[in-house]
């Protein structure tokens, strides 16, 4: 996908080399993602060159909040509640195909932004991988920011299908490969991300779970998360990998950044650091339409919640029958 470097007019500032990255001791070089700053902004240069074909970019200082850190965000949401999930420290350590959990499918449990914070300041939130992942804003102090609230704009991205979501925790926190199936935005707001990203094409070199364990765990394990470890790569189970990382993008995201996700695009998030680490992102309705549908993972995706939907229904009435019925309703529907 180096069309993503040779579009870029002269006056604007890109990045066109390639660099290189060392992994389980060999070199493989990994390729930048195009980058902007406000003053060079061009809202129709990003529809054209960005939107229609889908691919990313990042807008460097985009964005100008305050530090989101963890007296920030405890003096506006310290007595909102969250769920924050709970990964443990032994899940990075496993063969991926040993997982029967995944993102939303992890166990949670509901905290004050401020129960979570002592989590973080204690270091129990990165001893025991404990992340604060997708929780909506729209109810919070923090959904008004203007900035945020203009990001849209700027984007041309009209249609929000999400709120924004806040995902905060200690450094050492990765979200596995996975894609989604809307555009999205990723905000950095404290410390330090790094994003890894494969292109859509890459859909059968990255090894996704199949597409029927969705019958047996329902949304708990999805089918558009990859098996591999791209910092860690089995090359003898997953041999199309090699191909993938011919494709392999890498950027660093700094307070202030934000990222244009296109559907479909791969992406492993990893918080960097000893410190806290936050984002937040945005899920927006796919433009043009045609580049939703024109790709197999959006239809894979469809097709793994049609077959997921036995489980799910099982999970709900059994939900209903719960003396806690409240929090076990919640805890399917936040599956979805
Ligand atoms: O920031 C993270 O940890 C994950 C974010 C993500 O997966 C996304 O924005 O789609």
């Amino acid at each position: 996908m180096t069309q993503a470097n040779s579009k870029s007019s002269p006056d604007l500032t890109t990045h066109s080399a390639s660099t290189s990255g060392d992994i389980n001791g060999s070199k493989f070089p990994f390729l930048p993602i195009q980058e902007r700053y406000p003053e060079t902004w061009s809202t129709e240069e990003f529809i054209e060159q960005h939107q229609i074909p889908g691919i990313p970019i990042v807008l460097r200082q985009g964005v100008s909040e305050p530090e989101w850190n963890l007296d920030y965000l405890e003096s506006k949401i310290g007595e909102q509640k969250f769920l924050c999930r709970f990964y443990g420290s032994e899940r990075k350590t496993l063969d991926k195909r040993q997982w029967t959990t995944i993102g939303s499918g992890i166990t949670a449990k509901s905290l004050s932004f401020s129960e979570y914070a002592d989590l973080v300041r204690s270091g129990q939130a990165h001893e025991e991988d404990i992340y604060l992942a997708k929780c909506p804003l729209a109810e919070t102090a923090l959904a008004a920011s203007p900035s945020l609230q203009n990001l849209g704009q700027q984007f041309h991205l009209l249609k929000g299908m999400t709120d924004f979501n806040l995902w905060a925790g200690a450094g050492g926190h990765t979200e596995s490969l996975h894609y989604d199936t809307f555009d999205g935005t990723l905000i950095q707001l404290a410390g330090q991300k790094r994003v890894v990203l494969f292109p859509p094409s890459q859909l059968s070199n990255l090894y996704p779970f199949p597409l029927i364990g969705h019958l047996h765990h329902g949304l708990k394990l999805r089918s558009w998360f990859s098996q591999v470890y791209p910092d860690n790569p089995d090359f003898e189970a997953f041999p199309g990998l090699k191909d993938a990382f011919k494709h392999r993008y890498e950027v660093i995201l700094n307070p202030g950044d934000v990222l244009y996700l296109p559907v479909g695009w791969w992406h492993e998030v990893s918080a960097l650091g000893e410190g806290f680490v936050c984002s937040a992102n945005r899920f927006w309705a796919v433009t043009p339409r045609r580049r939703l549908f024109s790709k197999w993972s959006s239809w894979r995706t469809y097709f793994a919640f049609l077959l997921s939907m036995p489980f799910m229904s099982l999970k709900f009435v059994q939900a209903l029958f719960k003396s806690n019925r409240k929090e076990e309703l919640e805890k399917v529907l936040r599956m979805f």
